[in-house]
């Protein structure tokens, strides 16, 4: 099923062509009503007529989160505020605050996506969503909401939180899809369990949208096995509009909408990597007014994939993200991304599905990764013998596949914490 066959299966050439077209006036439009544009092409050199089609992208400067927060609150505006028809705002946990505003007809543009995506990953009219991800100033809530109204589909915005509630109204009001964080998906399914109801066999639940912090492939399966539905992955951040593009029903990368987003990989140095090669993802908006980005430095690692897919998809893919540049942990000169440590716990069976990744300097100067990791109810033992057995098998695959050496501490079910909107799974005390 396709929500915008004309536009989803656009011939690839074609939609080449529209980037071009939309990339020139893009660049024409934010040098003259952008002040900060403006500025930084003329400090990068940079005059719009420059810029003849995609061939030239790599001529212009990255926009990077320091940009939005100087700038803070409407710096990065291309728009007067009397055409701006709303604000989301990050909390500013890790510096100022930033802001994004849109206009009406940027809503347009994102509700346009995210009901292509929906549809893609098999949402239908028929279908009742309950979403999850908090609304207000973060993006998750709304993002869905207006899609799903749009669709045609019933919405239940219960936003986050309020676990017994969520799975009530699950059941009564019969949900068919959830969307939340993969870490709530999975505290929600024990939480289930620990009330005796199987979210598998006691609701209407049929499948999972999830996204909004990294997860790897080996905690789809435990999802989907837990809970007994499809689960899908969905990518967007708050400065490119929300939640934006999810895969669709083949699972092999995550569309992105090339009429109205370029996406770009590079390397370390800012410079296109080779096809197929991993690197930072980076995103020009191309149909976007009150706040057009380009080159947005989005920080996440990822793969793209030019070829069309076997949905009839002619739009290109990103693949699972690995995680943030900046959350790369370098462990005594080993790079490792927390993503790929759940994928190895997550492979251990008698491994629950929380777990937290800390790390500490030693007096000797050397990194220490502790990993605590709950045994699962079926594996629980009272024996030392077990645990310290389990333990050292998880610091075996830890060495084996990722080459890293951390001291594993099993420890009892349900004593890690738990989250509800995006885990926090990372203690690093090296920064203190
Ligand atoms: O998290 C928007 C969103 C809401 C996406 C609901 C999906 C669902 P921010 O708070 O700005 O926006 O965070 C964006 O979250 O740069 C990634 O690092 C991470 N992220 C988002 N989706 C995924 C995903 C929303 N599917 C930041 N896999 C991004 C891995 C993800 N990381």
């Amino acid at each position: 099923m396709y929500w915008n066959p004309g536009a989803e299966k656009t011939p690839i050439k074609d939609l080449r062509e529209i980037q071009e077209r939309k990339l020139k006036a893009l660049v024409h439009n934010v040098y003259y009503y952008s002040p900060f544009y403006r500025k930084k092409f003329r400090e990068a050199g940079i005059n719009p007529w420059d810029i003849e089609g995609l061939k030239d992208l790599k001529k212009l400067p990255f926009t990077k989160k320091p940009d939005l927060r100087d700038n803070y609150p409407f710096g990065m505006f291309a728009m007067p505020l009397s055409q701006i028809v709303r604000f989301h705002a990050s909390s500013g946990t890790t510096g100022k605050p930033t802001v994004v505003g849109y206009t009406d007809n940027d809503i347009k543009v994102w509700v346009e996506s995210m009901c292509r995506s929906l549809t893609a990953c098999s949402v239908e009219r028929d279908d009742t969503i309950q979403i999850s991800y908090g609304y207000g100033l973060f993006t998750g809530g709304l993002g869905f909401h207006y899609a799903g109204e749009k669709l045609g589909a019933t919405v239940l915005p219960t936003s986050a939180g309020n676990t017994q509630r969520q799975i009530e109204l699950m059941r009564d009001l019969k949900s068919t899809v959830f969307a939340c964080t993969p870490s709530y998906m999975l505290y929600l399914s024990e939480y289930a369990a620990s009330i005796g109801i199987s979210i598998e066999n006691d609701t209407d639940l049929r499948m999972g949208i999830f996204g909004a912090e990294p997860w790897s492939e080996e905690t789809r399966k435990r999802i989907e096995d837990k809970a007994g539905i499809d689960a899908y992955d969905v990518y967007g951040t708050s400065e490119l509009s929300g939640p934006l593009f999810t895969e669709c029903t083949e699972k092999n990368g995550i569309h992105i909408w090339a009429d109205q987003f370029i996406a770009e990989i590079v390397d370390e140095e800012g410079e296109p990597v080779g096809e197929g090669e991993k690197g930072e993802l980076v995103v020009t908006t191309i149909a976007k007014e009150a706040m057009p980005l380009i080159r947005w430095k989005t920080g996440d690692i990822t793969v793209l994939e030019e070829e069309k897919c076997a949905c009839g998809r002619t739009h290109p893919r990103i693949m699972r993200i690995m995680g943030r540049a900046d959350d790369m942990l370098i462990v005594r000169g080993v790079n490792v991304f927390p993503s790929q440590i759940e994928h190895v716990l997550m492979q251990v069976p008698e491994a629950g599905d929380h777990y937290m990744i800390i790390l500490d300097r030693a007096q000797d100067g050397l990194d220490v990764m502790t990993i605590q990791v709950e045994v699962n109810e079926e594996a629980f033992s009272d024996k030392v013998s077990d645990i310290l057995e389990l333990s050292k098998k998880i610091s075996n695959n830890l060495k084996s596949v990722l080459n890293v050496s951390a001291r594993v501490e099993v420890v009892n079910p349900g004593t890690l914490q738990r989250f509800e909107g995006k885990a926090k799974r990372v203690i690093d005390n090296r920064k203190l």
